[in-house]
Formats: C-alpha cells, structure tokens, sequence
C-alpha cells in the first residue's frame, strides 16, 4: 500500500510552520470556500453539502445536508449552528488535534454552514478538559473577527455571525446532542426525548443544526472543489474522505487521512505494521474497535471489510468515529472490555433506570469473571443484562456499553472461560487466585 492512498485535505497543512495562525492557513489557500460561499445562496450552499453525500463524522452517519434541510426557514425564531467538540469516547482522537493543527478549517467550516442555514450565532463546545485546544480555537476565532471573516457584515455582503466558544464541564454524556445543547442552557447533561430533534427545537427551543467538528471543517472543501469531486472519493454510499486514528499496537499510531471504504490491512500497512517485540517478532492483531469502544468488536478475520458505513453495518457493527484501536495477542479481552464498562458506568448520567443500574451490574458481573471468580452462568447473565439495556434508554450511551461485551463473548467466549478455569487472568499468571 503506498502513501497515494492518504488524500491529505483537512490534515494537508498540518506540518505547516505554526499552522494554526490564520496567516499559516490563509497561505495555504484557506478561507477561498468562504468567499465563494458568500458568493452562493444559502440555499445552493444546502445542495452543494447534499450533492457531495458528506455524512456526519461524528459516529451516526446521518447526511449533513439533509439536516440543514429541516431548519425550517418559515419559523421566526433565530436559528443555531452547534458544534459538537466534546470528543470523549474511549479511542476517540481526531477532532482535537484537528482543533489544534488547524483551527482555522473549522471556524472557516462554521462561518459557511451558519451562512447556508441563516443562523446569525454559533457555538463551539468544546470538552472541558482539553484547555490548551479552548485556548487555540478562541485565538483563531479572535483573528478570524480581526481579519473581518466573522462579526457584522462579512466581508461587505451584510451577513453577520458571532461565534462563541463554550467549555464544557468534562462529561462524556454531553457529547450526545441534546445532553450538549442542555449543558450550553446551563443545565445539568442529560439528554432530552427526540424527537423533536434539534433540527426543529433545539437550542433554547429554536431550530439548531448541530454537528461534530471534522464533519463542519469537511465544508470549506466542498465548497472551494465542488460537490463533485468531494464525491469521486470513497464509496458508492460513504463518500469523501476522513480521518481514520490508529492507536494501540501499531508501529506508528496516529491520523492517516483517506477515502472511507479503505480496509484496516492497507491502514496497519501505512502505518508500519503491527508492533515488533524485542526480538523482532512482529505481533498479531487479536481484536479492534472501528469506531471506539461504543461500536462491536472485530478480529484479524475482518481485516479487509471496507471501513465505510455499510461495511461495518454488514459486519455487524458502526463505522463510528473511525476511532481504531487496536490489540495484539498479549491482551486480555476480559479486562480491555471490563476497563471500558466501568467508563460508561462511571459515565452514566443516572436518568434512566436501564443505564444507571444496567451499566453497575454489567460491572459486578464482569469484574467477577476477569477475576475468576465467576461461574459459566455469568456469561448468559451477562448477554441477558445486555439484552434489557440495549433499545430501552434514553440515548445510545447505555447500547454503546453494551457492544464491547456482547461482541467480545461473540468472538471470544473461550477466554472468558478461560479466566474461570485459570481462576484469574491467564494473561497475568500473577492475578490467579488458584495458583496464588
Ligand atoms: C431531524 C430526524 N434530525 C436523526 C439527526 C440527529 C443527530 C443525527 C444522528 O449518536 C452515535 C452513537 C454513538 N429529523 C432525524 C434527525 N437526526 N433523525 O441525525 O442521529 P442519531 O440518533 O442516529 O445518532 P446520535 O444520537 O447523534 C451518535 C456513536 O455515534 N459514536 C460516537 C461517540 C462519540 C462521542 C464523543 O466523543 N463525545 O459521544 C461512536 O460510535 O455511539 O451511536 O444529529 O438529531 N428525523
């Protein structure tokens, strides 16, 4: 696999000299989109997003023109661009460094999505915890208004737009929409019932768009290239490109940038491989998540399904937020997936029964097995805990938790087992409570 494969647009200038200054960025062609935006009617700026076939980047998939379709425009109350900054699912790691290297793309990217739904303030929530990436978005947004790209009439056409940039308070669950769009009221984060989506009575009850952030800074270059040629990349159903993070037992972790439908077998080879061991024997891939720990579980035996929408959905699982971790066969299944249950339980809002109660027992349960402690019982039990959360809370946090467990007894129920019959880890001979 060559590196031609990459198709570096939103990650093109990251290597840049200080590439996140407006100067770096502006020398490297930013900001053409907005003019020809403005240029545009919102409307045809609407169809050019829909024509391109962008799908939201942030883990569902949903069409990105189509949602700014249902802003209803007859509505009188103000509209609102929302962007969804809040990246936190265990493996997520493509938004922030975006936000670092090039903030410039997605303030560029909110200032022609505002234009196209007529919204006239828009806010960038950002996780709370990630200061330094607060603190490198508000500068951009300061000199994008210095430079006149953001306030009262852009550029001389009359329109105007404030953008503001929000922390968040370090929650996982603010990452889903309407738990976000609480917190931005100065609410606790918890989801609110959809529908009405956001779409309709969002923000402060009025029609707001909200979007992940790769999705909005994927905008300035459909608009400066065409719909077109946003559209000859990837797949017949996933079109374009994104940003795939590699992490965990790879040679060279980090974000390769390319067309959706490339196979996890051409990622690993750009990416050098799975990781050598002192003695130069290279590891074998056990299992990967393709879209953090919410999606299901796959094996090396899924290594060249195409990572787009449908080929993951035909697998059995989410292309997510193309966040791939990935484990060799020196990890221990039972507790990578025991590790992540007691994220989501630690991360429950506590608004629905299913998941605040639901998520605590997936963990007893769990924390028994990995300890050895358990019975061979305890994996139906488990199976059936999933069963009773998955489809019956409020949002998708409680299913999420449910992936890794049910798709880890899927392709690995022997290792389980093999805790019980060990009684501990097999993987930490150190952990046995038989041989202890
Ligand atoms: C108007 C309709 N709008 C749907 C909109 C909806 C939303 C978008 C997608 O979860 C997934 C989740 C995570 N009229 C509409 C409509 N919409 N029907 O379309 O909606 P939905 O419900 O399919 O997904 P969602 O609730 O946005 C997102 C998965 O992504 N994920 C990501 C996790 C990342 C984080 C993080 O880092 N903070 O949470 C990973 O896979 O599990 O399944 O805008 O309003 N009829």
């Amino acid at each position: 696999m060559s590196i031609d494969t990459l198709t570096p647009v939103l990650t093109a200038n990251w290597g840049a000299e200080r590439s996140w200054t407006l100067a770096s960025y502006e020398e490297h062609g930013g900001y053409a989109g907005l003019r020809t935006a403005l240029a545009m009617a919102p409307d045809d700026v609407i169809t050019a997003v829909k024509d391109s076939g962008l799908r939201g980047r942030g883990g569902a998939g949903f069409p990105t023109g189509m949602k700014w379709g249902f802003i209803p425009q007859d509505n009188p109350k103000p509209k609102y661009l929302v962007v969804n900054a809040d990246e936190s699912e265990p493996g997520t790691c493509k938004d922030i460094p975006l936000m670092m290297a090039s903030p410039h793309t997605l303030v560029e990217g909110v200032i022609i999505s505002s234009y196209a739904i007529r919204a006239h303030q828009a806010f960038i929530y950002i996780r709370g915890e990630v200061l330094h990436v607060i603190r490198r978005v508000q500068a951009a947004v300061d000199e994008a208004y210095a430079a006149g790209h953001l306030g009262k009439n852009i550029h001389g056409t009359g329109y105007d737009l404030d953008i503001v940039v929000h922390a968040g308070a370090g929650a996982y669950i603010c990452g889903e929409e309407t738990a976000l769009l609480e917190g931005l009221e100065g609410r606790r984060g918890q989801p609110r019932l959809r529908p009405p989506f956001p779409a309709v009575a969002g923000l402060y009850a009025s029609p707001t768009v909200i979007n992940n952030v790769e999705s909005i800074a994927s905008v300035p270059s459909i608009i400066a290239n065409g719909a077109d040629w946003f559209a000859s990349m990837g797949t017949e159903k996933s079109k374009g490109f994104g940003i795939f993070s590699l992490s965990g037992h790879v040679t060279r972790p980090g974000q390769y940038e390319a067309p959706l439908g490339i196979t996890l077998r051409e990622l690993i080879d750009l990416a050098g491989g799975m990781r050598q061991g002192p003695d130069g024997q290279r590891h074998e891939l056990k299992f990967w998540t393709p879209g953090g720990s919410s999606t299901p579980l796959l094996t090396a035996e899924h290594l060249d399904l195409p990572l787009d929408f449908e080929g993951m959905a035909e697998a059995g699982t989410m292309l997510g937020t193309r966040a791939l971790q990935l484990f060799d066969e020196t990890t221990c299944v039972v507790r990578a997936v025991l590790r992540w249950t007691e994220f989501y339980k630690h991360e429950s809002c506590g608004k629905c029964t299913p998941c605040r109660e639901g998520t605590w027992w997936l963990v007893q349960v769990l924390a028994r097995l990995e300890k050895g402690v358990g019975s061979e019982e305890d994996l139906d039990l488990l199976l059936d805990q999933c069963d009773n959360i998955l489809g019956r809370s409020f949002c998708a946090l409680a299913d999420g938790a449910t992936s890794p467990i049910s798709s880890s007894i899927k392709f690995f129920r022997e290792e389980y087992l093999a805790h019980l019959t060990h009684g501990g880890c097999p993987f930490d001979p150190a952990a046995s409570t038989v041989f202890a």
